[in-house]
Formats: structure tokens, C-alpha cells, sequence
């Protein structure tokens, strides 16, 4: 294909792919299936790759930035973006009503729109182009967050306004949210890698824009609802409305419960209605805002410094409502963490039904006095999960009873050990069934056993198909087992069983990183490995014995001590012994100071090591660790894609050696 036959079919491919993006991400109504559209994209991207000098900023393939930033610039806005004035009540609402026809009169018409729970937005298109994308910040200053932006397919990297209107420039303002259903997702993948869930989609919302690298934000179904204008040059409208409908022609996602109305009694029950209703809705609102719909009143009425008087926010009440803790259960998350919660008498809170409410930790419940057979309040807020507010002491009859934590995971029943200066408790089962996927996935992760291709979205199909309970099933797998699995041909299925009979023989140190043991990272499993030897002798150290070995501290002791007394330790370290899983460590030439006075520099990412047991080996061996090459320096040990101390050491003709090279002189078989 010749350049202009090429760029005929790019402008035609972005025409189309804009258009499905519009059909999928603004009017939720696709035409055609995700792998007709996955091939479009592909021929794209292979033509622009083939003429790149024919990509312009606003081809669909433009959407993924590029590196990440390195912090993010500030952009002052032409128009501050003020918030809104809360009213809590219908009272509230009618003052509001009043205050407007005072002015205006009362012919006044309204837009009510739904209160998005999200993060305010604005957008700055210049000749049609997407230029700035800015969060609020103070409302006079926010943050460039355009490489995160455009990659969200309901934002137009470009626009089409209808013939006649077209600005030159115009500011859109509007809310990116997150939807309900990817915020779940979300915090279930942070629980699987032991980051802290969001509370709520609005902070998990702001924590995808307020990435610097955009393939973070690009991973979060993250969309918009555009409702608001700021600086405008080239267009003139006469209300909001209008202004609604031509962002609607652009290509902009724009709500479909807006709603104009004439009569102020009708804005109330529209309001209210939608109390109960917004449980329906696949993302969050936290109320309704109404506007007056004329810009020329909007303009009579002007703002205050901080808020619009044209425009308001009815606040949905936090719903509260009185129910009785007829038990406490403990639940136990992905992460092994015990948390308590009470069973209520069934309460309809904000349209649905609730019987279950956090208490959070012991302290909360010790705080608040919380027990057994107590009448309480109950809150449903913006955030998700219900909370049991405040006990009525009133209502007691002495019946109540204290709560304790339990001694032994209500899951698994093995022990559960205090996390000494935090409030949380944890289950210290190591084939705990409510943490099976995450042990899984930690045990294969590339520090520990480095299964490749065991990440977590095959674990969850090993685990649906009921084909694991514990760890060691892994190792009893069959080809034959994992073909009728989802995207699992026969050569990923190879692949696999390959990936994990080669991790039997990996040293014992990884195997002990891999059991998860609380508060025992790579590190001291390395240095544990070491000073004992072999799983048995590991397994059979005392406290006094482990608490010698430097860097492992008492809570650490403590932790291994109990870990390995729990009966179902030993049953997985026998089944992982039968599997045929390494359970020696191969000793360091111990005692010999092989790197005596030798000096090295390490760069690059090393496969076998992380940079920590590097360090650790050279320096148990005598030798010594520095951050900069120079002529004292004995060897660089170069992993992959090496940093400029590579070069240096060429420069100054330093011995470099590689990652085999090092196994060799640190005398490990291969
Ligand atoms: N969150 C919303 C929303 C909305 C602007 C116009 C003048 C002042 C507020 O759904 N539907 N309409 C507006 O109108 N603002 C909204 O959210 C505001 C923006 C800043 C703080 C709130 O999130």
C-alpha cells in the first residue's frame, strides 16, 4: 500500500473507530463485538507505525500517553469552577426557590440533573481539539491531568460541533467517575496485592486522574458525564439546556435523567424521587443539582465567591435508621485480615435492604461499647458499606453481651496473632480457604516460586474450576486438566506445567517467602534459608534460636514459632515435599569469604536476585556493595537493560560480569 492509499484508509479507520467509540462509551449502545474493534484498532496502529508522519494528536490511537510525567503541571483556569451551596431539606429547597424569583421573578424554568459522586473536570477544546484536561484543585488552580484524560473513551479527542456553531474555543466541564461495578473490581484486586481498598468510587475516581502514569488511568473504566460550561469564545446560548443539547451533538456523554421543568413543586418531587431510585443506577450519586436554565438569569443572579446562587446541591441525607445487633461475626478477608461485623435485624436503609453493618476493628467496638443485643443506629453514606454509628443505652436491658475476638480464624481455625501497634488481626493459615486466591497468587509471584503464567487471572480460573484448594495442588496438576480452561490453548497449558515443575527447584529461600509467612519478606527468608539449611531444621527452629539471627526481630520470631506449629503447615510442607519441591538450600560457601575486600556495583534488574539477596550474598561473603562505579571498583554485575554505570565501567575498565558469571563466582550451582 502506497502513502496515499495508506492515509486514505487511516482517515477512514479513525472515522470509524471514533464512531464505535461513541455508539460503546457515550451512548452505551455498541454495534458491533469488542474483537471487530480490537482488529480495527490493530490495523491502525500497524499504518500509523508504517507513516507515522501521517498520526495527529487526535487520532484514537493517541489515547495511550506516553511515559509516565514526572509530577504534574498546574493550569490556572480562565473561569474559576465554583462548587455548589448544600441544602439538606425541601425547606432548604424553597428557600433556595425563593431567593431566585426574588430576583428574577417567578417565571423561572430549571434544569435538574443527578449529583455524579465523582471528581469535577475541566475541558479545554481549542479549533475543535482537546487540548487541556484540568482537575478542580481549589477551584482557581487545578492539575494537568490531559495524558490521563484522553484515555477515556467517552472524552472526544476531538469534536464535531453541528455546522454553524462551532467555538474556537470552549471550556467543558463535567465529572469522570468511576462506575460501581469497576470500583468492586478494583478494591479486589488492591485487597489481592495488600493495598488499602478505596472507601468510595469518588476517591477511587481521583486516585486513577491523579496518576503520572497514564497506563494506570488507561486500566480503570473510568467515564464522564459533561454538564457544565466555562470560557467560551465563538458561540453564543441562551440557557442551559441548549447548552446541554449541543454537547450531546458534539459527541459528549451528558446524563439522561436531566430533566427541565417549569413548576418548583415538580422539582422537589423529582428530587425526592430519586432517594431511593439512585440504588438502581450503575454508579454512584450523592444527590441532585437544579440550575436555573436561563444564562441570562444565571448572569442576574451572579455567585458569591464560592458558590453559584443561579444553582444548588439537595444532599441526599446520610440514610440512618434504627436496627438491633442480634450477633458479631467475623469475616476474613483476601488479606487475612479478621474483621468483625454485626448481624442486624433486616432495615431498609436508602432503598435497600441492610443486615449486615462494619464494626471496623476491636477499638472501634470497644470505643463505642458495642454489644450483643444492642439497639443502635445504623448508617448507610456516600461511602459503601453500612456502619454501625452510636449504641442507644436507653434501649438496654442488661441481657447485652461483650464481645471478644477470637483466638483462631473462624475460616480455618488456625491461629490468629495481633499485629502489635495496629488494631488488625490475622489469620496465620496458610491454606486458609478465604485466602487461598491471594496465597495462590503471592506463591507463584516472581519473587517467590516465579511460576510464569500463574498471575491472578488464571489463579482465579483454577479456583472456579475447583482444580486447587491449596498451594500444593498446583504441583498435582494435569495438561489435560487446564485446556478446557478460559484462553487456555494446549501450548499455554504446556507452558504452565512446565513453569511449575521447574519451580521445584527453586532454593528454599524463595519457598519460604512463598508460604506467606506474616511479617517474612524476601529478605529474611533469604537470611532464615541460610542459617538453617533446609525446611526441616527451619521448621523445627525454636524462638530463642531464630530470634539470634540478625534482622529477624521478635514479632518475627514469633510469627515463624506459631506459623509452623499450625497442623496445616505441616500438611502442606508434606504434600510440597512429595510433589518433589526443593526443600534445601544450596549453603553459600559458608565461613569461606570468597569476596573478601572485593568491591561491587550491581545495575540492571537481575532474574534470579533482587537487588536486596544480591547485596546480602556479596556482603556474606565478605565482600562489599557500592552505588557508583569507580577505578577501586572490582566488578559491575550487569542484569537486564543496565543504567549508566554500565558505561563507566567500560569507560574506566572495570571488570563486568553478568548475572551466570556471578552465580559461578559466588560458587551456586546452576
Ligand atoms: N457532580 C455533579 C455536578 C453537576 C456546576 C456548575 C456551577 C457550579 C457547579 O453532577 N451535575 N453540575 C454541576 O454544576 N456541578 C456538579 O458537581 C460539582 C462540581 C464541583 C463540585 C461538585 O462536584
Amino acid at each position: 500500500m502506497d502513502k496515499a492509499q495508506a492515509e486514505r484508509r487511516i482517515q477512514e479507520l479513525r472515522q470509524i473507530i471514533n464512531h464505535h467509540n461513541h455508539l460503546y462509551y457515550v451512548l452505551d449502545n455498541p454495534e458491533i463485538p469488542d474483537a471487530e474493534y480490537d482488529k480495527l484498532m490493530r490495523e491502525l496502529i500497524d499504518l500509523e507505525s508504517q507513516f507515522p508522519e501521517l498520526i495527529v494528536p487526535d487520532s484514537p490511537t493517541q489515547r495511550i500517553g506516553g511515559e509516565p510525567l514526572a509530577a504534574f503541571k498546574r493550569v490556572t483556569h480562565r473561569e474559576p469552577m465554583i462548587s455548589l451551596a448544600d441544602a439538606f431539606s425541601e425547606g432548604d429547597l424553597r428557600d433556595f426557590h425563593r431567593r431566585v424569583t426574588s430576583v428574577v421573578g417567578d417565571q423561572v424554568e430549571y434544569v435538574v440533573e443527578l449529583k455524579i459522586d465523582g471528581l469535577a473536570i475541566s475541558l479545554t477544546y481549542e479549533n475543535g481539539i482537546l487540548v487541556t484536561a484540568a482537575t478542580r484543585g481549589d477551584g482557581l488552580v487545578g492539575e494537568d491531568v490531559t495524558h490521563n484524560v484522553k484515555t477515556i473513551k467517552s472524552v472526544p479527542l476531538r469534536i464535531n460541533p453541528p455546522s454553524g456553531k462551532f467555538p474556537s474555543v470552549i471550556e467543558v466541564r463535567g465529572e469522570i467517575y468511576l462506575p460501581k461495578e469497576g470500583f468492586k473490581k478494583l478494591n479486589e484486586e488492591r485487597e489481592d496485592m495488600e493495598l488499602v481498598p478505596f472507601a468510595n468510587p469518588r476517591n477511587a475516581a481521583a486516585g486513577s486522574i491523579r496518576q503520572l502514569d497514564p497506563k494506570v488511568a488507561a486500566k480503570r473504566p473510568l467515564s464522564t458525564f459533561i454538564y457544565g460550561i466555562g470560557y467560551v469564545e465563538g458561540i453564543q446560548f441562551e440557557t442551559h439546556h441548549e447548552v446541554l443539547e449541543f454537547y450531546k451533538a458534539c459527541g459528549f456523554r451528558v446524563n439522561p435523567h436531566i430533566k427541565l421543568f417549569n413548576s418548583f413543586d415538580d422539582v422537589i418531587d423529582y428530587c425526592m424521587s430519586w432517594r431511593e431510585k439512585r440504588d438502581l443506577l450503575p454508579y454512584e450519586i450523592d444527590g441532585m443539582v437544579i440550575k436555573v436554565n436561563s444564562l441570562q438569569f444565571q448572569k442576574m443572579l451572579g455567585s458569591t465567591a464560592k458558590n453559584p446562587r443561579w444553582a444548588i446541591a439537595y444532599k441526599f441525607p446520610a440514610e440512618q435508621k434504627v436496627s438491633v445487633i442480634e450477633d458479631i461475626i467475623v469475616s476474613v478477608g483476601r488479606t487475612g485480615i479478621l474483621t468483625p461485623n454485626a448481624v442486624l435485624k433486616p432495615v431498609n436503609i436508602a432503598g435497600s435492604t441492610v443486615s449486615r453493618a462494619t464494626l471496623h476493628n476491636e477499638d472501634y467496638i470497644k470505643e463505642k461499647d458495642i454489644r450483643i443485643g444492642d439497639s443502635v443506629i445504623v448508617q448507610k453514606a456516600g461511602d459503601i458499606i453500612p456502619e454501625v454509628v452510636e449504641v442507644i443505652k436507653e434501649k438496654r436491658t442488661g441481657s447485652e453481651k461483650e464481645f471478644k475476638m477470637p483466638h483462631h480464624c473462624p475460616e480455618c481455625g488456625a491461629e490468629v496473632i495481633r499485629i502489635p501497634g495496629e488494631a488488625a488481626y490475622r489469620c496465620t493459615g496458610v491454606s486458609c480457604p478465604a485466602q487461598i486466591r491471594r496465597s495462590i497468587i503471592h506463591f507463584a509471584s516472581r519473587d517467590a516460586m516465579d511460576i510464569r503464567g500463574l498471575g491472578p487471572a488464571v489463579v482465579s480460573l483454577l479456583l472456579s474450576a475447583g482444580l486447587v484448594k491449596d498451594v500444593s495442588d498446583i504441583y498435582f496438576l494435569k495438561k489435560e486438566d487446564l485446556i478446557p480452561l478460559e484462553r487456555m490453548g494446549e501450548k499455554s497449558a504446556d507452558n504452565l506445567i512446565n513453569a511449575i515443575q521447574d519451580s521445584k527447584k527453586q532454593p528454599l529461600s524463595r519457598l519460604v517467602y512463598a508460604l506467606g509467612i506474616p511479617f517474612i519478606g524476601s529478605k529474611a527468608s533469604f537470611l532464615l534459608a541460610q542459617a538453617f539449611g533446609s525446611m526441616d531444621k527451619l521448621k523445627a527452629a525454636t524462638y530463642d534460636e531464630l530470634i539470634k539471627i540478625p534482622e529477624i526481630g521478635t514479632k518475627m520470631a514469633e510469627s515463624i514459632v506459631t506459623f509452623f506449629k499450625q497442623e496445616q503447615t505441616n500438611n502442606l510442607l508434606e504434600r510440597l515435599k512429595n510433589a518433589g519441591v526443593n526443600m534445601e538450600e544450596q549453603k553459600r560457601s559458608e565461613g569461606i569469604r570468597l569476596l573478601e575486600n572485593l568491591t561491587f556495583v550491581l545495575t540492571g534488574t537481575l532474574e534470579k536476585y533482587s537487588r536486596n539477596e544480591a547485596k546480602e550474598i556479596i556482603e556474606s561473603l565478605g565482600g562489599r556493595v557500592t552505588s557508583s562505579v569507580s577505578k577501586k571498583t572490582d566488578y559491575v554485575v550487569v542484569g537486564k537493560d543496565p543504567g549508566s554505570k554500565y558505561d563507566k565501567a567500560v569507560e574506566l575498565g572495570v571488570k563486568i560480569i553478568d548475572e551466570n558469571e556471578f552465580d559461578k563466582l559466588i560458587g551456586t550451582k546452576q
